[in-house]
């Protein structure tokens, strides 16, 4: 038996991905780029074991065995199927996975992008160790990830910082290239952020029940009447502004931005039909305390808590602010951070 463990950050989109290419759906390849901020101190760590079998998987998340019946297992199952297609000798061996998310509970979060880039780089590593791979590199590791969860392929380079997650399918003239070309990869490391603080703002008090980012995706895709002009206007004005203000180190503009990016897709999520509504009345509450504030950033992902950006000469007030909406106990703070690394498990 071969145990390789793998340690991998989650990350934060400020411009969202929320939707699959029709024609690529089954490869997970969005309808448009994704920039994110790789986030330190949130991580999933992923210990895997390979033997022989027949595809067999056994998979643990968080100490607990997950049924073959629940829709965790079925990402896991979906993932190893995804990449036999490409790889047929995955279906040779049996796999043990124990995943750990360690997430500060006051973070509110949970994401699938932390746990399938830490089981895309060790499965790589497997592979490569018992000769079925040659090293992948950064790019082709990322494209791994997507197939198991899109935000995945984000939390990849190993340098972390501001990543961009390519669409990758204008220049594409077969589905193979659409998929090799929609890679993510590093556009700053987190050293070029050292001005800035994360901080997450926890609102929703259990794990509620809420739309799943995959069906609710999907739904907009097929529903939102001007769907595609969105995703043209993000792809052609936003992201380019986005990473101009970044280049230019010019805050203020990424924090404007960055809000006008999660207000644009929870406009998306409230017109899909039904719609889907992710953000309660504290989550508003937290847009409008920080949406005039020229020195930070919220954002909202598949859920209503928060996460703020905010320069770090601000930061103690925001984190203050937030605290007086959230409670005392529901923030979090840490701030832009590196790539998986190895671990012993
Ligand atoms: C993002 N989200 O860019 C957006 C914003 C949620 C809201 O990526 O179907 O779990 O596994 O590819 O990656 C969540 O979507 O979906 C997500 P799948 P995923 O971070």
């Amino acid at each position: 038996m071969l145990a390789v463990g793998v340690e991998s950050p989650t990350n934060i989109a400020l411009i969202k991905y929320w939707g699959k290419h029709p024609k690529y759906e089954h490869l997970l390849v969005p309808t448009k780029s994704s920039v994110s901020f790789t986030i330190a101190g949130l991580h999933a760590k992923t210990l895997l074991k390979v033997e022989s079998g027949k595809g067999e998987i056994e998979f643990h998340l968080n100490g607990k065995k997950i049924k073959e019946t629940q829709s965790e297992f079925d990402y896991v199952r979906n993932f190893f199927d995804n990449i036999s297609r490409s790889y047929k000798f995955t279906k040779d061996y049996r796999y043990e996975i124990s995943s750990q998310n360690d997430f500060p509970t006051a973070s509110g979060f949970a994401s699938s992008a932390a746990g399938f880039s830490a089981l895309a780089v060790a499965f790589a590593k497997a592979m490569t160790k018992l000769g079925n791979l040659p090293h992948l590199n950064e790019r082709q590791l990322s494209v791994l990830a997507r197939l198991g969860s899109g935000s995945a392929a984000r939390s990849v380079p190993s340098r972390g910082g501001l990543v961009i997650w390519h669409r990758g399918f204008d220049n594409a003239c077969s589905e193979t290239e659409a998929s090799d070309f929609s890679y993510a990869e590093t556009l700053y490391e987190p050293s070029y952020f050292s001005d800035l603080a994360v901080i997450y703002a926890k609102v929703e008090s259990e794990q509620e029940k809420k739309t799943k980012s995959r069906a609710g995706m999907r739904e907009s895709v097929r529903s939102v009447y001007d769907y595609w002009q969105w995703v043209d206007y993000e792809e052609k004005v936003l992201l380019p502004a986005i990473l101009a203000a970044v280049r230019e180190k010019n805050w203020g503009e990424m924090f404007r931005l960055t809000k006008q990016a999660s207000n644009n897709f929870h406009a998306v999520c409230w017109r899909t039909d039904p719609p889907i509504i992710y953000l309660n009345d504290k989550s508003t509450e937290i847009m409008s305390t920080i949406q005039p504030l020229g020195y930070a950033a919220y954002t909202f992902d598949a859920g209503p808590n928060a996460v703020v950006f905010a320069l770090r000469r601000n930061s103690e007030e925001v984190e203050e602010r937030l605290k007086s909406i959230v409670g005392k106990e529901n923030t979090y703070r840490t701030e832009v951070g590196g790539g998986p690394k190895d671990v012993e498990l």
